[in-house]
């Protein structure tokens, strides 16, 4: 990968709500990374507020991408998050193979749901679409929610090592090659991340705070691609996004009125200082 790597995002502008492009954009800048961005949708806010307008870009996709040939634009890596439609799922698929150089690395969010439910206006169907986008992809960033709806396993709110295992076996089965595995605690006090190749497994357990925050799924993401592109290690990109995501959440976790997403912006300096 080169030290100064071209990465093309694509997801949701949500306007108000610290998610997606306002997350990612931010957050990859502070890894050094340069980051081109293809809205998936632009939102008033983010869904889970009550209200919420959004106006879906699909439509946009083949005319920008027709462009980018034109001026023969490539990236040296893709990041997905939040689409807004089943039919861009498969636009992103050509945008990567049209765009991508020829050793272009994919990072695929499946951003469709969490603690055991679909995000607003998602379902089954969407969750079966993104299957191909997520074990084509050379890493894929599931939560537990996200990773139960494309294996068909039920969602546990508890569960052991074994029961991990299997999910990640029928991921790997299904193609997937590097899975990014989030939110997974075995005791009441910690969760962590699951690093999981064809070969080996690894779990970064650290401790959890008694707020979960709306975000934290896109800070993480975000943080990992970003420290992966800067040339840290998959364990290490975890450790490092983990270490992050906790200190977002530990300095929001007093102000009850911002609920709807963390304060990423006062850890940014703590984030670039892994790249000191
Ligand atoms: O953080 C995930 C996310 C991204 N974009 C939109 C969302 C959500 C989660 O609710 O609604 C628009």
């Amino acid at each position: 990968m080169k030290s100064y790597p071209k990465i093309l995002s694509v997801q949701d502008i949500s306007c108000v709500g610290q998610c997606s492009l306002t997350v990612a954009l931010p957050i990859l800048s502070a890894c050094g990374v340069e980051t081109c961005i293809l809205p998936s949708a632009v939102l008033s806010n983010h869904t889970a507020f009550e209200n919420f307008t959004c106006h879906d870009l699909t439509d946009d996709i083949p005319e920008i991408s027709e462009t980018w040939q034109k001026e023969n634009i490539q990236f040296d890596a893709f990041y997905t998050g939040y689409l807004g439609s089943i039919r861009e799922i498969a636009y992103v698929q050509e945008i990567f193979r049209k765009h991508g150089t020829a050793d272009a690395l994919t990072f695929v969010d499946p951003a469709m749901a969490d603690n055991g439910r679909f995000y607003s206006g998602f379902g089954q169907s969407y969750a079966d679409a993104m299957k191909p986008l997520c074990f084509g992809a050379d890493v894929m960033l599931p939560n537990l929610t996200e990773a139960c709806l494309l294996t068909d396993t039920p969602y546990r709110e508890t569960y052991d090592e074994d029961y991990i295992s299997d999910i990640l076996l029928k991921m790997h089965e299904s193609g997937a090659k590097r899975i990014i595995l989030t939110g997974i605690g075995y005791t009441p006090d910690t969760t962590g991340v699951v690093i999981s190749d064809r070969n080996q497994m690894q779990y970064y357990q650290h401790r959890k705070l008694p707020r979960s925050c709306h975000g934290t799924g896109d800070v993480y993401a975000s943080a990992f691609v970003g420290a992966y592109l800067h040339g840290k290690s998959a364990e290490e990109s975890a450790r490092i996004s983990a270490d992050f995501t906790l200190k977002c959440i530990e300095n929001t976790i007093d102000d009850p009125s911002h609920w709807y997403g963390v304060k990423f912006e006062t850890a940014l300096p703590e984030l670039i200082h892994q790249f000191a």
